[in-house]
């Protein structure tokens, strides 16, 4: 593979799927707590992020298993109710500290932090106050941002701003399965907005307390294709693009919404300044791509606002997740991000698939799907760097099996299984190829 030997090749994590102890050492409530908490359960099999997989306690032997995976980077969140239990105001030294020796134990294992300030986990203090929805959390984001950059910048060499502001923004506040469980496209754009603006800031303040490191953001892009070559697919295709992905993307590189959407959103759009989005638009030294599967759209007359129907693909191969396993929809996306908005470098921040894996069979967890994936995945890159695309890292998703939010711990997407009572750790044959291609791909 021409990977160069300075491609970063590394594994990802979030503080709420993995981390645990949520009611130790001051860690204040989340939004993600509340939820899984609230009756009637909305998460499979009622279960929560309350132990997840107790990496809280056990990051010392993640990090020694990153090690002999021989990863060059780690890729995790920081819980923001660890760093500031009522949101803002009163910092949990305790919380604090937890990232000090997660970061320094990282750095001895010879692996570089890459950490996300916001990987979905909201206090829930700020929830009461709002959320996302009150102007305010464009300050609640930069304290926090000030305030764990000070004691981590010196030594974190990536940081990303939001993970997947899309899914907050739309999952939490219009299709309701995430929280704040709201159906309201108001308020999803309103909320969209906020954390464009929080992040303009947020980058702001990363460059002031930490000079030296990468700053980046990480969105959850598909590409769209539609399901047939006339008029009316392709302009549905054009809007679910424009949904998932230019709404973030355009105010990101070019400093406003796109006008076809915001055109086509206009009764919905809530009473904002749409223009202020231009400070959005901050130089950043990497988009992080989160990349699983495409999406296929048709023309429908239905719902207002999209009028688009999915369209599944027979005999198409899926995960666990019912996602099409398409990897070239990763090269054309790559190729695409180039042409269209020439960031200054790429990772993939995210991928990787859940499959059914068997359980463990005298110590071993035969994943040959999971493989495949990356296999083909990773060729996918290899073609965007054959294109051009400054590519420069690959983060699977994800090192655990963890809390897939709603999913719970059925979906187990780690190329490292964990056992769901002891919560022990075992690597699965995945861990053993994707140790082996970075070996080979780091030798030349
Ligand atoms: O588990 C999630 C992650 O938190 C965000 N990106 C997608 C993953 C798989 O659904």
């Amino acid at each position: 593979m021409p990977f160069a030997s300075t491609f970063l090749w590394g594994a990802a994590t979030s503080s709420y799927q993995i981390e645990g102890a949520a009611r130790e050492d001051g860690r204040g409530e989340s939004v993600w707590d509340r939820f899984c908490h609230t009756l009637p359960p909305r998460i499979a099999n009622g279960e929560t992020g309350d132990i997840a997989c107790d990496h809280y306690h056990r990051y010392r032997e993640d990090i020694a298993l990153m090690r002999n995976l021989g990863l060059h980077a780690y890729r995790f969140s920081i819980a923001w109710p660890r760093i500031l239990p009522e949101g803002t105001g009163r910092l949990n030294a305790a919380g604090l500290s937890f990232y000090d020796r997660l970061v320094d134990e990282l750095l001895q294992a010879g692996i570089k932090p890459f950490a996300t300030l916001y990987h979905w986990d909201l206090p829930q203090a700020l929830q009461d106050r709002g959320g996302w929805l009150n102007p305010a959390s464009v300050e609640w984001f930069a304290e926090y941002a000030d305030a764990i950059s000070r004691r981590l910048g010196d030594r974190v060499h990536g940081w990303m701003t939001h993970n997947e502001p899309w899914i907050v923004a739309f999952v939490g506040h219009f299709f309701a399965s995430h929280p704040p469980g709201l159906a309201d496209l108001t308020a999803a754009c309103q909320a969209a907005h906020h954390l464009l603006l929080a992040h303009g800031v947020a980058v702001a303040i990363l460059r002031r307390n930490a000079p030296r490191a990468q700053v980046g953001i990480a969105l959850n892009l598909s590409p769209v294709y539609p399901a047939t070559a006339a008029a009316q697919d392709e302009l549905a295709a054009r809007r679910q693009d424009g949904f998932l992905n230019r709404w973030f993307l355009e105010p990101l590189f070019k400093g406003a919404y796109p006008d076809d959407m915001v055109t086509l959103l206009q009764p919905w759009l809530p009473a904002l300044d749409l223009t202020a989005v231009q400070a959005a638009a901050v130089p950043l030294d990497f988009l992080g791509v989160n990349y699983y599967s495409r999406n296929v759209v048709a023309f429908d007359e239905g719902e207002l606002p999209l009028q688009l129907r999915h369209v599944p693909q027979p005999h198409a191969p899926v995960t666990a997740m019912g996602w099409e396993i398409f990897p070239q929809g990763l090269t054309d996306l790559l190729v695409r991000l180039k042409d269209d908005y020439a960031p200054t470098a790429i990772y993939i921040t995210e991928n990787g698939a859940a499959f059914d894996d068997p359980p463990p069979h005298n110590g071993v967890v035969e994943d040959p799907q999971r493989i495949a994936y990356l296999q083909a995945h990773l060729s996918a890159v290899e073609k965007a760097l054959a294109q051009g695309v400054l590519v420069q890292g690959y983060f699977v998703w994800s090192l655990l099996d963890n809390f897939e939010w709603t999913h719970g711990y059925e979906k187990r997407f780690g190329i490292v299984y964990v056992d769901p009572v002891t919560r022990d750790r075992i690597p699965k044959r995945s861990a053993s190829f994707y140790r082996q291609m970075i070996a080979s791909a780091t030798a030349h």
